[in-house]
């Protein structure tokens, strides 16, 4: 199929479609200026490889360099847009609803820009970069409510401040991933978008829906392990494709 024949492909699939759910990941957000997490960070942490700073471990062993690492990355989250991608997705979210049909945005991103682009409901299943919380205390702080002036930082209880992201050895938010995984199981759509589908449980979603049923699509500028198995496959950046198939599934 011909880049614009996969696009009216699936923009014929999103027109029949009631239930859509899309999983994102950091590709969605390249477009921002945020790097993603097989792209090597630029400065100061390109010696460092994400997958290993984003564990519990790393925390437990450096407290202070994986707190220095998410303050920067959260500098960057704030200081940065959405994107087009996302906010085609938005968008599509809107005119979904519009035709009495839904779509339930579920991310693994830290970042925030899906609601900053307008989507409604987003199921954040590896948690936010932009609240923190007392390790002593449990309580839960704004950005601008903590002192970034030494690392790690501290409560006023004295305890340690961790972002609220999940760490790799960490389980995914209850809540969450019950809400994810009954948007998986109950679609006729899926969309994989901007991930390299390689982090689980979220790596097992697109399963799930197609056990179910689903259409399954891919938005993701390289292949990915899904990109055989999905009915269609939109090789691109997400800025570009999902404006594109907003625009054909408009009609
Ligand atoms: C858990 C938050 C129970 C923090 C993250 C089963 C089998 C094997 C291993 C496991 C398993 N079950 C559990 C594990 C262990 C582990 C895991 O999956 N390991 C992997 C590495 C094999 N999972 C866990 O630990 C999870 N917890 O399951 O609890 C448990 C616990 C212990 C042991 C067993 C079970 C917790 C996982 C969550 C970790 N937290 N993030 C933070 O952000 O700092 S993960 C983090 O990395 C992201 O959230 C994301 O999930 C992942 C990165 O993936 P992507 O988002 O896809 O980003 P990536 O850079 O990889 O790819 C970007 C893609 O975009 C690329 O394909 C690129 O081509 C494309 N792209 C780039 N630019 C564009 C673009 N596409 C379109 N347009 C563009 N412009």
């Amino acid at each position: 199929m011909t880049a614009s024949e996969s696009i009216e492909r699936a923009a014929e699939i999103l027109r029949s479609a009631e239930r859509v759910t899309v999983l994102t990941g950091a590709g969605i957000s390249a477009e921002s200026g945020l790097a993603t997490f097989r792209d090597k960070e630029e400065g100061l942490w390109s010696k460092y490889d994400p997958m290993e700073l984003a564990h519990i471990d790393a925390f437990h062993r450096d407290p202070e360099l994986v707190t220095r690492w998410y303050h920067w990355r959260f500098t960057k989250a704030r200081d940065c847009e959405p994107n087009a991608g996302h906010d085609a997705l938005a968008q599509l979210q809107a005119w979904l609803r519009e035709q009495k049909g839904e779509l339930t945005l579920i991310t693994q991103n830290v970042d925030g820009l899906h609601q900053r682009a307008g989507a409604k409901g987003v199921i954040e299943i590896h948690g936010t970069i932009l609240t923190w919380r007392c390790l002593d205390t449990g309580a839960h702080y704004e950005l601008d409510d903590i002192d970034f002036s030494s690392f790690p930082p501290r409560s006023e209880a004295g305890g340690l401040l961790r972002p609220n992201v999940v760490w790799f050895g960490e389980m995914l938010p209850p809540d969450a991933l019950f809400a994810a995984e009954q948007a998986v199981s109950a679609c006729d759509v899926f969309m994989s978008i901007g991930t390299s589908a390689a982090v689980w449980p979220a790596a097992g979603f697109i399963d799930v829906a197609r056990a179910n049923g689903a259409a399954t699509m891919e938005v993701n500028l390289d292949p990915t392990p899904i990109t055989a198995s999905v009915d269609v496959s939109l090789l691109g950046k997400c800025g570009d494709v999902l404006p594109l198939l907003l625009e054909a599934a408009k009609g």
